[in-house]
């Protein structure tokens, strides 16, 4: 348990370390203000190390089985089984989200742990048809090598799994920089490492800030880059690493997600699935959504009732079980999300809840100087192309855009934003929820339901400025492992495909 008494470490080739640096930073509570323990802040030449080592442990690795690789991630799926209450107080003090998504975090990481480990002992290849009968062909899967690994604040203990659990098992050893706002999450993943016994050098994790995170993207030792958080540095990566030939980044970064609820909703269904994927979280996940595109005949209803959820939705000490929405991740973070509310504003919509400044008898004592916010929701026109509209704020948000006619119309408004991500349609029509399963832009779809809370064994990704690949769940293997065509020859005689003369 983080404490003040001393200074956490990276944990790099097998051994706790200060580092080059001698610059440290704290974690802090969110809801609070207060800090929560003081870490040492990573070098480049710190990342050199721990990219040394893992250059080093790749050939002892990758002559283990997949199994045995497994074994040492079932030791920890059992750990964040056994700390499942502790660990979900510690995602929820350094993250602020409440506590039943502290602990679903942590669900959310075992449940990856299990399916990387489980996976292990299913084929890894195909076996392919051949034109010519003599031939063998396979595709056969081998690791890439070394996988650098960034990962965000708001999932500190399910992404970071996303990340490496798949990673390992296939093979790769791993270079990891948690965000510099849950290093304390970092710290507890990497001594479960250290106590699964993972050899030397296969898991590292340096803590610290861009800096950090760049130094791993630019080493050219680095063969996969995985990354998960916002779209300005997953496009920065991805147009870095496309630039050097051989290496890969999957980057998953935002979206400004959509729920269309059309004159066929079930408005029950309609008004608890937006208030979900609008205020859970508050509002800071890469799939909440900031835009709810209803149908001109039940728009006022809708409005109203979501209205009156929005105004009296519980936001507080993310520790009481009574709470929906925990505090924003830290002070800029706050500001950002106060400048898109006054920005809409000038943008002229028409404000229907303002809770950016909460009540001072909303904020519970001792949570003074935690970064509080309460929804902001609003109604503008869909045509227009304003930028509070189309933005990711990352905060609860939320526009309603009324839309007249048919589906087709919904899920044009819909789409007209740069990032594609997650959405959602409320319909009891089937034909209504086909024609959005097909047309919407984006890599999470869901029928009456909220738009978060994805499984980890369903691919999780977005198109658009939403991400260039899947950092995340079970398509992370295409990431991590190279394919190679293997064909056998069980003749004596060279045929070739395609009708190729062999005739020399
Ligand atoms: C994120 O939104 O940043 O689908 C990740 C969900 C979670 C993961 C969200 N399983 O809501």
């Amino acid at each position: 348990m983080a404490n003040h008494d001393e200074v956490y470490q990276h944990y790099i080739d097998g051994e706790w370390t200060d580092g080059t640096g001698e610059e440290t930073f704290e974690s802090e509570n969110p809801a609070t203000g207060k800090s929560l323990g003081e870490f040492r802040r990573g070098t480049p030449d710190d990342v050199d190390t721990a990219l040394a080592a893992a250059t080093e442990a790749e050939e002892e690795w990758q002559a283990l089985s997949h199994i045995d690789r497994a074994e040492y991630l079932w030791d920890i799926y059992h750990e964040l089984k056994e700390r499942h209450q502790e660990l979900g107080e510690v995602v929820t003090k350094e993250c602020g989200k409440e506590i039943s998504e502290g602990k679903a975090d942590v669900t959310e990481a075992w449940h990856m742990v299990e399916w990387a480990a489980g996976d292990a002992r299913h084929p890894k290849g195909d076996v392919v048809p051949s034109e010519i009968p003599a031939k063998d062909a396979y595709m056969r899967r081998k690791p890439r090598g070394v996988v650098g690994c960034v990962t965000p604040w708001n999932f500190p203990v399910a992404i970071p799994f996303w990340h490496m659990a798949v990673s390992l098992v296939e093979g790769n050893t791993v270079v990891w920089k948690p965000a510099e706002q849950t290093p304390w999450c970092g710290q507890i993943i990497a001594e479960m490492f250290e106590e699964a016994g993972i050899p030397d050098g296969v898991f590292n994790m340096v803590q610290g800030f861009g800096d950090t995170g760049e130094a791993i993207v630019d080493d050219d030792r680095v063969d996969t880059v995985l990354f998960t958080g916002s779209a300005e540095v997953g496009q920065e990566i991805a147009s870095k690493v496309g630039g050097q030939p051989g290496k890969l980044a999957a980057c998953e970064m935002g979206g400004k997600n959509n729920i269309v609820v059309t004159e066929e909703a079930d408005l029950d269904i309609a008004v608890h699935s937006a208030v979900m994927s609008s205020f859970k979280t508050t509002g800071q996940r890469c799939v909440s959504s900031e835009r709810l595109v209803v149908h001109e005949d039940v728009y006022d209803e809708f409005k109203e009732r979501f209205v009156e959820v929005a105004k009296d939705v519980s936001v507080g000490d993310p520790l009481e079980e009574e709470t929906f929405m925990g505090p924003l991740i830290e002070e800029g973070h706050k500001e950002k999300v106060t400048e898109y509310n006054e920005l809409a504003k000038r943008e002229d919509v028409n404000v229907l809840v303002d809770r950016t400044e909460l009540d001072d008898d909303e904020i519970p004592e001792g949570h003074e100087d935690g970064h509080w916010v309460g929804p902001f929701v609003y109604e503008a026109d869909a045509q227009e192309n304003l930028r509070c509209t189309h933005e990711e704020v990352f905060g609860p948000h939320v526009a309603l855009l009324k839309y007249s006619g048919d589906i087709e119309t919904a899920v044009d408004i819909h789409n007209d934003t740069d990032y594609g991500l997650a959405g959602a349609i409320i319909s009891e029509d089937y034909r209504q929820i086909n024609y959005f399963r097909d047309n919407a832009e984006i890599g999470l779809a869901y029928g009456n339901l909220p738009c978060i809370g994805a499984e980890v064994h369903l691919p999780f990704g977005g198109v658009k400025k939403s991400g260039n690949g899947y950092p995340s769940a079970r398509e992370v293997i295409e990431a991590v492992t190279e394919r190679t065509a293997w064909t056998l020859n069980n003749s004596k005689d060279i045929q070739m495909a395609q009708g190729l003369s062999a005739d020399i």
